[in-house]
């Protein structure tokens, strides 16, 4: 008998029910568990994996044309998935230098994350109002409410981790974002661009095998939690970059057939030798895409701040008034 869906956890609710389709999938979301997490950090590393540090660039130079926007009216700096907040410390530095009257309040569902955020936030600038607040974007973001608009809002959505979604979903998640937002606030999103794929096939097949170990690792992560029986030894990590569509693509391949056993899904899953189980996309955009998400969203694009080699931007959009 299957598990019934209620008795499951919402990880083991996601895996019953991404391995039963006909294209078995699974959800990128669920990679950042602790290990996932430590070997995160370390594709960050990786010289290969060029977004972290093009857009560390980006944010290094950023803050006066953010300034500039907010016309040095007080505001609220939200940032959805705060992670280590190393790139916001760059900001939040010009920021301060600048003279500018804000408040920190950084989003993640890591706890340990956030904690971490808060106690060096604390070190370095022990003034700065600071709120962090666990739980997903849109549970976390209604605890803050509504822009009232006496309080200028500029949302951080850095790291590319809008090109984890599929482009439609990213446009309805943008549109959510809108809804919390009041007329002037502001939205910063971090998209990876389209550029030549070898660049982009390289990013995701380190040869140090961390993004290897990042993607299997789901597998681990189920044998963990949901008592499965994954044999790591026949399973591999695949990419693909399709230059047409933008979409970059990872998939767990078996390298001959295999039956899974997963004991908190009552389920045993067969596959056949090289039947991929998807699991993520990593969407890479060009300008005008970005532009017309924009306008799907219905924001304003105000400019795009981008690295020097033009791999990545910073989007800068504004809620019309
Ligand atoms: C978090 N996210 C933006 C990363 C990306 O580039 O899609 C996750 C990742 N997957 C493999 N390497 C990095």
């Amino acid at each position: 008998m299957t598990a019934s869906a209620t008795t499951l956890t919402p990880f083991g609710q996601d895996v019953l029910q991404g391995l039963s389709q006909p294209q078995p999938t699974l959800n990128s979301k669920w990679f950042y568990d602790e290990r996932g997490n430590a070997l995160f950090q370390q594709i960050m590393r990786c010289p290969e994996y060029y977004l972290t540090g093009a857009e560390a660039e980006i944010y290094r130079s950023c803050a006066p044309a953010l300034l500039e926007e907010l016309d040095g009216a007080p505001f609220d700096l939200i940032e959805l998935g705060a992670g280590d907040g190393s790139k916001t410390q760059l900001l939040i530095e010009q920021f301060l230098a600048a003279g500018a009257r804000f408040a920190y309040r950084p989003i993640d569902l890591n706890a340990a994350a956030l904690a971490e955020v808060r106690d060096l936030i604390g070190l370095r600038w022990p003034k700065l109002e600071f709120q962090a607040i666990q739980g997903d974007y849109f549970e976390a973001l209604d605890r803050l409410g509504r822009s009232t608009g006496s309080r200028r809002r500029l949302v951080l959505f850095p790291g590319a981790n809008i090109g984890n979604f599929h482009p439609g979903e990213a446009v309805r998640m943008l549109e959510r974002i809108r809804g919390f937002l009041a007329a002037g606030d502001l939205l910063l999103t971090g998209f990876d661009l389209k550029k030549d794929p070898a660049v982009i096939l390289a990013a995701y097949n380190d040869p140090t095998g961390h993004t290897a170990a990042f993607n299997l690792n789901l597998l681990h992560r189920i044998n963990r939690e949901l008592e499965g029986n994954f044999d790591l030894d026949h399973w591999r990590h695949w990419e693909t970059y399709n230059p047409a569509t933008g979409a970059a693509c990872s998939y767990l391949l078996p390298t001959s057939a295999q039956e899974v056993t997963i004991r908190a899904l009552n389920q045993t899953f067969t596959f056949r030798a090289w039947q991929a189980i998807a699991v993520e996309i990593s969407q890479k955009y060009s300008l005008r895409e970005i532009e017309g998400m924009a306008e799907a969203a219905q924001f304003t694009c105000l400019r795009h701040l981008q690295d020097a080699r033009g791999y990545f931007t910073d989007s800068l959009w504004r809620v019309p008034t």
